[in-house]
């Protein structure tokens, strides 16, 4: 029995389409598994392609309209596109066999392009989307030819029967083969958080004063868990590092002496210590709360970078950027002044007394008090390099975002929520303030448009965390709006004017309007 191209009909065209590049997917995926590469699977390597490539509008509108869910509907996106390519490659394929090969060698091209230019890309990164090729090219060959009918016209008669059979058979065994690839073990197996047992380290935070946590429903607590606290990254797939072979190599401009560093090194550095530091992203829009206060446990990087005989500009030093790099290729420029002013810069392991969770940097992240995290916090941090502003931009300096990012005194209404329905009478209006590194010194609330009243502030954990702050407000019928606005330590008291986070944070009064019967 021989197979000749077929005349099949436009619908089981398309839907052989369909389910060759669910086996493409399917193949990559268990590839990527296979050689623990699941970031070089088409899907996420374009899906990072994109990420990178967006203009900043763009980008702004992504996140504000789907937040952290910005990642699966970008996934998603680019899975309906493939799917409808895939259903006209199908239909092409019965028709116009050459359009189907040039329609396949393209999303092949488009695939493997992205795949090896991710910055930190290998050769085996092209194996994903080549297995995915084959597979998407066998599997429509399959579905698509129809056997020669025996002393028939010489063309394969369309035979539902089988074709159903088959292209069941192929989703199933599609679906199999993806749900297996789930199962291999992610990574290079080797040393994860769960292994990790973190030492406890001399130098303990600061005790906290009684009453820090005013304890009010709809109040941030003071301490944000890890499941709670929010994730900013362009990482589509979380790296997943084997902590026994980390290093972080420190170098570049003005480094006396060059450091390699492993994960033992840091969890036995004798300059270990425990700091509670308010991490705050660039991105967060007045009321938002891309905002988390964490207990970190850390080295500080002014050791390390004693220890390499780099000196601060105030020094004399050469270097005046600090750029810190990741495993998955994202670069950040933090001030080397503000790494060695003597704050508590650290290169943490800890996160609220357990090793660090993978979506937040594990093994080893950067923290630094005062600054955004986009200019400072690098997670899954492999590489520190001492440089110069003038000479290199990180990752979001050329996307509109501005080279120094130090934190902006803000302050946000926690409770009551935007639209609440009240009753009338005492009410408690509650949320935080924080300007890292300097202190909070004073919250208003102004009701209505009215003089600003003085609130509560709950004890100050350190300079470097956030404030709750509580004001009891008796409130009338009719609609409020309620403002905040924070002072501090500086004298420095947030302005009206609104701006938009880009490109170096947002600014203007946190206001809720509610209602009260
Ligand atoms: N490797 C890497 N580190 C990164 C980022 C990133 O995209 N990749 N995003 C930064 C930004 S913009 C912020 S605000 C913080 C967020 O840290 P979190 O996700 O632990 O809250 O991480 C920073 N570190
Ligand atoms: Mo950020």
């Amino acid at each position: 029995m021989t197979d000749t191209p077929s005349s099949l009909p436009a619908v089981p065209a398309a839907v052989a389409g369909l389910v060759s590049a669910g086996a493409a997917l399917a193949a990559a995926e268990a590839v990527g598994a296979l050689v623990s590469r699941p970031a070089a699977t088409p899907l996420q390597a374009v899906g990072a392609g994109v990420i990178d490539l967006v203009p900043l509008p763009l980008k702004q509108f992504a996140v504000d309209t789907f937040g952290t869910a910005d990642k699966p509907v970008l996934l998603g996106g680019i899975a309906v596109l493939l799917a409808c390519a895939a259903v006209l490659i199908g239909i092409a394929s019965v028709r116009r066999r050459a359009a189907a090969i040039a329609g396949t060698a393209l999303f092949t091209a488009a695939g493997l392009t992205a795949a090896l230019t991710r910055p930190d890309a290998g050769p085996l990164d092209a194996l994903p989307t080549l297995a995915g090729a084959a597979a998407f090219a066998a599997v429509l060959a399959l579905l698509t030819r129809t056997p020669a009918p025996t002393g028939g016209d010489g063309r394969g008669g369309f035979d539902r029967r089988r074709f159903v059979l088959l292209a069941g058979t192929a989703a199933a065994a599609s679906a199999a083969v993806a749900a297996g690839a789930r199962l291999v073990p992610a990574g290079r197996g080797g040393l994860a958080p769960a292994d990790v047992t973190l030492p406890v380290p001399g130098d303990r935070a600061a005790p906290l004063p009684d009453g820090i946590d005013l304890e009010i429903d709809g109040l941030a607590p003071h301490f944000t868990p890890a499941a709670d606290f929010y994730r900013i990254d362009t990482a589509l797939s979380v790296p997943r590092i084997d902590a026994t072979a980390w290093s972080l190599r420190i170098h570049g401009l003005g480094v006396r002496d060059e450091l390699v560093l492993t994960y033992d090194d840091l969890l036995g550095h004798p300059d270990l210590r425990e700091r509670d530091i308010t991490l705050a992203c660039v991105s967060n829009p007045v009321g938002g709360g891309y905002i988390g206060n964490a207990r970190w446990t850390g080295v500080p990087l002014a050791s390390l970078l004693a220890q390499a005989g780099v000196r601060s500009p105030a020094d004399g030093g050469p270097a005046d950027q600090l750029v810190s790099r990741s495993e998955d290729g994202m670069t950040l420029g933090t001030p080397v002044a503000d790494a060695m002013d003597g704050r508590d810069a650290m290169l943490a392991v800890g996160m609220n007394g357990r090793p660090l969770p993978r979506e937040h940097g594990f093994p080893v992240r950067m923290v630094v008090p005062g600054l955004y995290g986009y200019v400072s916090a690098c997670k899954w941090i492999v590489d520190i390099e001492l440089t110069t502003f003038d000479s290199f931009d990180a990752y979001w300096v050329p996307r509109g975002w501005a080279a120094r990012g130090p934190v902006k005194t803000q302050s946000r209404i926690d409770t009551p929520r935007e639209g609440a329905d009240l009753p009338p009478g005492p009410t408690t209006v509650a949320g935080v303030a924080w300007a890292q590194h300097t202190g909070i010194d004073r919250v208003e609330v102004s009701i209505d448009g009215g003089p600003w009243t003085e609130a509560g502030l709950a004890p100050e954990g350190t300079a470097d965390t956030w404030r709750q702050w509580v004001l009891e407000w008796d409130a009338e019928p009719g609609g409020h709006r309620i403002a905040v606005r924070a002072t501090d330590r500086a004298g420095r008291t947030q302005t009206p004017d609104q701006a938009p986070p880009a490109p170096d944070g947002a600014t203007g009064h946190h206001t809720v309007t509610v209602t009260v019967a």
